[in-house]
């Protein structure tokens, strides 16, 4: 079982409007303000897609890299871009994400139903992004969104090796409709599947936020919350901000006996520098 809970905090995502969702954080400002509220209550990681000054998500270079920066100067955070972004975007500004140089990325692991859209990631993608990540030094974080990835992971470290870091990391996403569902069984059918010495996190989209926080807790796993993927706090409460949502998580992994990671701790278990030797 592992000491500490890594939380990884998703504070945007690339599907809410800004319109529908006043609090989530869209501008550079808003999200160092959410990042800094967050690194505060327990959050090692942040997991980042970038809005253009009209509050749509972009993966324009120059954006990712002021955000990165920004995020940088005023948290100790590990920072981890999207490499999914929204499903409307190419192949190819997914992989330029890259650039930006951030310490770690998300890799998602095949395609998947998402909503009434499809979020596209066939082998040739999944392969560039990891070699291009063993290659620039970025930590991937493999996304799953369904069991069969997880054969699809076993796949790609026979082939291609190693992430960076020598350590696999996976998170699940779970209750996307399109997606596994957000169950305890689900979680508990992914575990044999994980590589050997891997470690993972669990994410619930929507109402299913809580359950898969608890079922991953209690199975060693840790946490990825946030405005990405949650906007109800409880029945018929809209998460106030993302630090709420860090707080709570934070709070059963104190429960659980296994409190949240320092960012010294996160960067240890994942492979990534220290910030003073990284850059
Ligand atoms: N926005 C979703 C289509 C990731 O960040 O890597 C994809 C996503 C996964 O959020
Ligand atoms: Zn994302």
């Amino acid at each position: 079982m592992t000491h500490g809970t890594l939380l990884t905090v998703a504070p945007t995502g690339a599907e809410s409007a800004k319109a529908d969702v006043p609090a989530l954080p869209v501008t550079v400002e808003e999200v160092v303000a959410t990042a800094r509220d967050c690194e505060r209550v327990g959050a090692a990681v942040i997991h980042l897609h970038v809005r253009d000054a009209d509050t749509r998500p972009t993966l324009d270079l120059g954006r990712v890299r002021e955000v990165v920066a920004a995020v940088r100067e005023n948290t100790d955070l590990i920072v981890q871009l999207s490499t999914g972004g929204a499903v409307t975007d190419p192949f190819d500004a997914r992989l330029a994400v890259l650039d930006a140089e951030p310490d770690a990325a998300s890799l998602t692991l095949g395609t998947v139903n998402f909503g009434r859209d499809v979020f596209s990631n066939p082998w040739d993608l999944i392969v560039e992004l990891h070699t291009q990540m063993q290659q620039r030094g970025i930590v991937p974080e493999y996304e799953v969104f369904d069991l069969g990835q997880l054969a699809t992971l076993a796949r790609l470290l026979d082939r291609h090796g190693l992430p960076h870091g020598g350590h696999v990391h996976v998170d699940l996403v779970m209750g996307v409709p399109g997606g596994m569902p957000g169950t305890a069984q689900a979680l508990t059918a992914c575990l044999p599947l994980l590589p050997p010495g891997a470690t993972f996190a669990a994410t619930g989209v929507g109402r299913t936020s809580l359950p898969v926080m608890l079922a991953a807790l209690s199975a060693g796993g840790h946490l990825r919350v946030g405005m990405e993927d949650t906007l109800t706090y409880a029945p018929g409460e809209p998460v106030r901000d993302n630090a709420q949502l860090v707080a709570r998580a934070a709070g059963l992994a104190r429960i659980a006996q296994r409190p949240p990671m320092s960012t010294d701790e996160a960067r240890d278990l994942l492979g990534i520098k220290p910030m003073e030797t990284a850059r």
